[in-house]
């Protein structure tokens, strides 16, 4: 039995065989992951108007996963809390309301707000939403709405706005919190043949772990990076990470994003398919030169 390696390349069909398996082993490596950087906006930082404890913390860590794993993402997406001055989730909109407190807040089936509604035509309610009153944060065109100057940002990341309908808050990246529209996120990932998210930013008990679980509905492979991320309420913390880990979405530290990612359920069916392959053309091999 002569072992196929040492004629291989007079041989086509064997050669054809091998080029399959390495490019498939190749195709295994890059299997597509995006990272998604949720609202490090100047809002929710220090001194910002929503501030989130500790949320300049996080910004070296993404910097480092950014340098770090340059060649593990295929992109880089950036999403942006984008509201109206007078959004519906700010507090200052609600005559006797304080921020933090929760409303009620009542919509028709095209997601038009029934509350305040002018019109003489009853507004029938198809979905009600507890909506948590902020501080006005994050308004278009404000400081507060910009990106912190220190996060690294290529010309190549892509910016996915939300929260702009004035009448629906959005936490998730994907789609408003009553699901009427969606973002161009999903499309984004799409067009790219993404098929792992890894989500780092602010806060891990809003907007990133809505745009997690909506990641995983949508059927990715979701990590959820926690020393990258901050929560709005650290009480609310260990509920959300133990919900995610429930719903099975990988909550890591950045210092085992290389390892985890690489061990993703595609990159193991790829990589047994290359295992497979290599026995067969071994066997194949084998028995034409018996
Ligand atoms: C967020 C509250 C209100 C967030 C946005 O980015 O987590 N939280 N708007
Ligand atoms: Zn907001």
């Amino acid at each position: 039995m002569i072992p196929f390696w040492i004629n291989w390349n007079t041989n086509l069909c064997r050669y054809g065989l091998f080029i399959v398996v390495l490019s498939s082993f190749v195709l295994a490596v890059s299997s597509n992951t995006a990272l998604l950087v949720v609202d490090v906006q100047n809002c929710f930082l220090p001194g910002g108007s929503l501030a989130v404890t500790d949320a300049d913390e996080i910004i070296p860590v993404i910097n480092n996963i950014r340098r770090k794993h340059t060649d593990l993402f295929t992109l880089t997406v950036f999403t942006q809390d984008w509201h109206c001055a007078d959004h519906v989730s700010f507090a200052s909109q609600h005559t006797g309301h304080s921020p933090f407190d929760v409303v009620i807040l009542q919509y028709d089936e095209n997601g038009n707000l029934c509350n305040e509604t002018s019109s003489s035509t009853p507004c029938t309610v198809e979905k009600s939403i507890n909506q948590t009153l902020w501080p006005d944060h994050c308004v278009i065109n404000t400081t507060g709405a910009q990106f912190s100057d220190n996060i690294h940002r290529k010309p190549t990341d892509i910016v996915v706005k939300k929260g702009y309908h004035c009448e629906i808050d959005s936490y998730s990246g994907f789609y408003d919190n009553g699901g009427f529209t969606k973002t161009e996120l999903e499309a984004v990932l799409q067009s790219h043949e993404i098929e792992t998210v890894v989500i780092v930013g602010l806060a891990l008990d809003y907007c990133v772990y809505f745009t997690a679980l909506d990641a995983r509905r949508v059927g990715y492979n979701v990590y959820v990076v926690v020393d990258a991320s901050r929560p709005v309420s650290p009480a609310d913390k260990q509920t959300v990470v133990t919900d995610m880990d429930n719903r099975g979405i990988h909550v890591v530290n950045s210092t085992e994003l290389r390892f985890l990612v690489s061990s993703s359920t595609s990159f193991n069916i790829c990589f047994y398919y290359c295992i497979v392959c290599f026995i067969l053309v071994y066997i194949a091999s084998s028995i034409v030169l018996i």
